[in-house]
């Protein structure tokens, strides 16, 4: 479809808009019914591109994705939108025309926070590729009211303040409500034989409505458009029966209780407790999802048989794996096929990436809570877990490995076991992560099913990351090198000719001086602080969390602090140290590393001593706007998990394409970082995954602290104190158990340190390092991602342009 009008065309609908819904005329309309009334004109473009490219979808009968995710963390849509579409620059006139600016009605709209961090935001880059690339693709989620929480620090402390993003946010949204489904929960189930057929009735179950609201999210020139459906819980009948009964508080309550599945997003990012309401959100999507998807190809196709030629359905994490027993529910139930037909065609359309190693986000669920709360689902686990116990020994496998990859098992419910047993395909996020799945979190399974075992590393959304985060660089490099990489980001490997080009180099670093610039304004702003430009940006951006290791870098800059307050006269490359995270809110002690890095940064800042050459900063509420302001003004990009715990990161590619170098470990995607940009474009420092695996059988942190005296006098320090606040929490824990190697990595680390100042003091081999960074980025483009789950797992083909033969 052709999204360009005139621009007197534009103006027209704007004001009309503005009229119609909120009955007010130009000269009197806020910059938020701006914003608004923009985003409907924009909302409905979208959604005749939509209808246009699901015409041509059917016509070709191409295959259907289907992305379930707990989370999608979109962050902004106005901007994104209007440059896919290619259509930012007639707004801006029109707007201009109406004297109003777009850059101001872009900061009037909420992040749309549906999500914790990495995970939601693959989610989100992928349905813009997944448009990009043709692929008529739904993602499908909640409605959550309250979106991730807003940060406040409070004397360091993080408090959480609700994040009720709808006022703002719905606009992009379109109820559906003729598509709702209902949802059940409780009650018990009845069996019997009925003229031959099995009768199974759910009774005396408690119902809840899923309505559906969609939006869209544009892929480059508007050919393909994603929809992201998310669903609203509602009591589907206020109980009047009840109420007349005089029982008016349980009718209120059963009311409560249905829409609080779709109140808030749970703010927990690798752990999960096993609470009861998140089960409810889990099923509630993946029952109101699988209804939906069946639903349309029952509608078209009157038949499931070519259910996997025709959709192909991925769980995004263990969240929504119940879609497994749900599909098998319905085919069974309610659509009159045989276990085996239904297994069958469940388990050729369904696929699973997994997302994380860490053994405490590898949801469990207690048996008692899962069969009061989802009786007939736990018939069809138990029948899921005899089939394959069955089926496992009958291939000989010991009793023992059974048991771990059985998907019931010491009174659990084991998700990720359940995935692994039932799906087609099992994925990794980066090829370490992915072999690590086979070696060990899931090597049981990959010794009896190696066939399933894939690996697709994560991509970026690279046109909002680099051309609308970082116009000035966008713009340099289409000077250099055309427009291509935009569509093709492999197309950025041009850049390299220019490696050696002083002029060139030259241009982008006064680019990255802008841009560092640019933060340095936000940030006297927010905190009345005034950055040095000039110094190094050095950045760390992802959740707090004990393996991501903010409090190594926190510790080292400590240890730089005390050393240049003994050697005030030395020759210190200047350096602003920049964080910014959540913690979960009941994670006491990411929290206290928040409070450490905010105390430190108070103490520094303060201490004339030595705050000309360096500075502590930790910016409250990181979020996707946030994170497009600070990663274009990155020189260091901190990616330093201990190895073996990271599944991938995005943050490192999205610092990559912006010219920041890594200093990280061999963890996760910088692997292929480290092998896109070779040896002297990156700077790593610690342990191998073998070499943790190595040390981890006799680890004993006191032998680092015994032995080196800097480590010994930063912990003291954090013990003692500073800025009057006590650290002895993260000391004893990294002198007693320090469970991600803090202390055997921290000399590797100040050495890795040292030679960044060294490197960016040669600012022309520093600015080198940067262009072959972004001229390496390439590859992890979420659209390459896309082609990789289309050709490797989906067996998807993207829809014919239009005109084609
Ligand atoms: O795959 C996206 C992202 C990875 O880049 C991160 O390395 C990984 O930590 C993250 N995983 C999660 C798991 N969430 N839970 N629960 O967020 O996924």
């Amino acid at each position: 479809m052709n999204y360009k009008q005139p621009i007197g065309k534009i103006k027209e609908t704007i004001e009309t808009t503005l009229d119609r819904v909120f009955g007010v005329s130009l000269e009197n309309a806020t910059d938020e019914q701006c914003y608004k009334a923009v985003a409907l004109t924009v909302r409905d473009l979208m959604a005749r591109g939509r209808s246009e490219f699901m015409a041509q979808a059917e016509k070709s009968h191409a295959k259907q994705i289907y992305y379930l995710c707990m989370e999608f963390l979109l962050g902004r849509s106005l901007r994104n939108n209007l440059y896919n579409l290619g259509i930012e620059e007639d707004y801006r006139t029109a707007l201009s025309e109406m004297g109003l600016k777009l850059d101001a009605l872009y900061d009037q709209e909420p992040d749309a926070g549906l999500g914790n961090g990495g995970l939601g935001r693959l989610a989100a880059c992928f349905l813009d590729g997944l448009a990009t690339q043709g692929y008529p693709a739904t993602g499908y989620s909640l409605r959550y009211e309250y979106g991730i929480f807003r940060q406040k620090l409070v004397d360091g402390w993080q408090t959480e303040l609700p994040d009720f993003w709808l006022p703002g946010g719905k606009i992009w949204m379109q109820a559906v409500p003729e598509k709702s489904v209902e949802v059940h929960f409780n009650g018990h189930i009845e069996e019997y034989w009925y003229n031959q057929y099995h009768v199974v009735n759910h009774k005396d179950y408690t119902k809840v409505l899923a309505v559906p609201y969609d939006m869209y999210v544009s892929g480059m020139d508007g050919r393909g458009i994603s929809r992201l459906r998310v669903w609203a819980a509602c009591s589907p009948e206020f109980d009047m029966k009840l109420f007349n009964s005089g029982n008016y508080l349980r009718a209120m309550e059963q009311n409560a209780m249905a829409e609080v599945i779709t109140k808030v997003l749970y703010p927990e990012d690798n752990h999960l407790e096993g609470k009861s309401l998140r089960l409810s959100q889990q099923y509630f999507l993946v029952s109101a999802t699988i209804q939906d998807i069946i639903r349309r190809h029952l509608f078209r196709y009157s038949t499931l048989d070519n259910l996997p030629d025709l959709v192909a359905i991925h769980l995004n994490d263990t969240h929504p794996v119940l879609a497994i027993p749900e599909m098998m529910r319905i085919m069974l139930d309610e659509c009159g096929y045989g276990w085996d037909a239904a297994w069958d065609i469940v388990t050729r359309t369904i696929a699973y990436t997994n997302h994380t190693v860490m053994n405490e986000a590898l949801e469990c669920w207690n048996v008692e809570l899962f069969k009061s709360r989802l009786p007939r689902i736990y018939q069809i686990i138990e029948e899921i877990n005899r089939r394959f116990c069955a089926q496992m020994h009958e291939r000989g496998v010991d009793g023992y490995k059974v048991g771990r990859m059985a998907p019931l098992n010491d009174g659990y419910v084991k998700m990720a076991n359940l995935a692994v047993a039932s799906c087609h395909s099992v994925n990794g996020v980066s090829q370490l992560h992915s072999d690590i799945l086979k070696d060990r979190v899931f090597h049981d399974f990959y010794t009896e099913l190696p066939e399933k075992f894939t690996n697709v590393t994560n991509g970026i959304a690279h046109r909002r990351w680099l051309n609308q985060a970082n116009p000035s660089l966008a713009a340099l490099i289409t000077d250099l090198i055309g427009d291509g990489y935009i569509h093709n980001a492999q197309e950025l490997e041009k850049l390299k000719k220019f490696q050696d080009d002083a002029a060139v180099l030259k241009k982008m670093a006064e680019i990255k001086r802008g841009n560092k610039v640019r933060l340095s304004n936000y940030v006297k702003k927010e905190l009345n602080l005034s950055l040095d430009p000039d110094s190094i940006f050095d950045m760390q951006v992802k959740r707090m969390h004990e393996y991501k290791r903010q409090h190594l870098n926190a510790l080292h800059i400590l240890s730089v602090y005390q050393r240049l307050r003994e050697n005030p006269g030395e020759d210190f490359t200047p350096h602003t140290y920049i964080f910014g995270a959540k913690a979960a809110p009941g994670y006491y002690f990411a929290k206290q590393m928040i409070r450490f890095i905010v105390n430190l940064g108070n103490t520094i800042n303060n201490d004339p001593l030595v705050n000309k050459k360096m500075k502590v900063i930790f910016l409250e509420d990181y979020r996707v706007s946030l994170a497009e302001l600070m990663i274009p003004a990155a020189d260091l990009s901190e990616q330093i998990s201990l190895a073996g715990t990271e599944a991938s990161g995005t943050s490192n590619m999205k610092f990559m394409i912006n010219g920041a170098v890594t200093i990280g470990t061999l963890d996760g995607a910088n692997v292929e970082i480290h092998d896109s940009v070779g040896d002297d474009n990156i700077i790593l420092f610690g342990m191998t995954t073998p070499e943790v695996e190595a040390l981890k059988r006799n680890y004993n942190p006191r032998t680092f602290f015994n032995s080196n005296p800097v480590i010994r006098k930063a912990v003291d320090a954090l013990n003692g104190g500073f800025s009057g606040v006590s650290f002895s929490d993260i000391a004893d824990s990294l002198l007693n158990i320090d469970p991600y190697m803090v202390l055997a990595d921290f000399d590797s680390y100040a050495r890795a340190q040292k030679k960044a100042e060294t490197l960016y003091g040669d600012r022309c081999t520093w600015s080198r390092m940067c262009l072959i960074n972004t001229a390496n980025a390439g590859r992890f483009a979420a659209d390459r991602a896309i082609r990789e789950y289309a050709s490797q797992i989906w067996n998807a083909e993207p829809v014919p342009e239009k005109g084609a033969a």
